[in-house]
């Protein structure tokens, strides 16, 4: 019995793994598909959030969406120990490595079976994105592990990332409203999308999910807080307690230093709404904000 619990895959053992001439030529095989015909421009979203933020039901909303526009999508399940999901991924990582495999075969408990899954997926990468490439849609929509630690740090997850070398990719990082109605929970959330962006090379987006589950003053306030760090400042001074303005100020700073997305994206999975928004800013970041839609 081979133990990885304490040895997890170095980067170099991933890389070898991946840089193989299938890696080389993606891009000429992008560019034209297998049997010559002209490819749609691939953009790639990584959602990604918290435990319960609702990237599966966004992923599955806006392959819905698209559709309906006449955009192809398809979904990418990227968790290997989810147990349902609500919808049928079109590429699904639990054909490669499953939670409940690897907890059988390595003795491991769940926790650990979770970080092994989230390396032992990196052997598959290419056959993942081989089964990704097959599709040639408009979109391939990311559905990323619900515990957000093994996406966003774990070295796999950017082997992934950076792993293809057409189409565009960009993150996804949801904010939950409940959270994010709590001045000090906007920066923590804005903190934790930075600290994930940071370890990634391609742009990110910040979304403000189930805005159905809210008022919408909540949602007007949120946004103008992300948007005006002074208001945001003055509302954290009345929230917090004495001994903690002095971590804020530090906070404001270096949130107000770090090139992020600042305008949430409001979105409702539920209601369907903010869906084109979401499209709009895709297609700012990678094609000059034309729209892709057939007419
Ligand atoms: N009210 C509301 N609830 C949502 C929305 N999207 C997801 N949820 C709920 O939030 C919970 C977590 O959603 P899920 O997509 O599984 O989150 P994940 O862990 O980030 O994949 C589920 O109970 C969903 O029904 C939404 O737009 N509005
Ligand atoms: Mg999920």
């Amino acid at each position: 019995m081979i133990h990885i619990s304490t040895k997890i895959l170095t980067m170099t053992q991933i890389w070898s793994v991946n840089t193989g001439p299938r890696i080389k030529n993606q891009k000429l095989a992008n560019a034209t598909g297998q049997d010559g015909d002209l490819m749609p421009e691939e953009t790639r979203i990584y959602f990604i959030g918290t435990a319960g933020s609702g990237k599966s039901t966004l992923t599955q909303a806006y392959k819905l969406w698209a559709e309906e526009r006449g955009l192809s999508a398809i979904t990418v399940n990227l968790d290997p120990g989810v147990e349902s999901l609500g919808y049928q991924p079109d590429v699904d990582i639990r054909d490669w490595v499953s939670v409940a495999e690897v907890m059988e075969e390595y003795g491991l408990g769940p926790n650990g079976a979770q970080i092994a899954c989230a390396d032992l997926a990196a052997l598959h990468f290419h056959e993942i994105a081989e089964a990704i490439d097959g599709f040639r849609s408009n979109y391939v929509l990311i559905d990323t592990p619900g515990q957000i630690e093994l996406f966003a740090f774990r070295n796999a997850s950017e082997v992934f990332v950076d792993s293809f070398t057409s189409g565009h990719g960009v993150l996804a990082f949801i904010m939950d409203p409940m959270v994010a109605k709590d001045p000090s929970g906007l920066v923590s959330l804005f903190l934790l999308s930075s600290s994930i962006h940071f370890r990634f090379n391609i742009p990110m987006l910040n979304i403000l999910g189930k805005t159905d589950s809210v008022e919408p003053e909540d949602i007007e306030q949120i946004r103008d807080w992300a948007m005006e760090p002074d208001l945001m400042m003055s509302s954290l001074y009345e929230t917090l307690d004495s001994s903690k303005p002095l971590a804020a100020i530090e906070f404001q700073r270096a949130m107000e230093s770090f090139p992020i997305h600042r305008d949430l994206i409001p979105i409702s999975s539920f209601e369907m709404e903010g869906m084109e928004d979401l499209y709009n800013y895709v297609q700012m970041l990678f094609f000059g904000g034309e729209d892709q839609m057939p007419d």
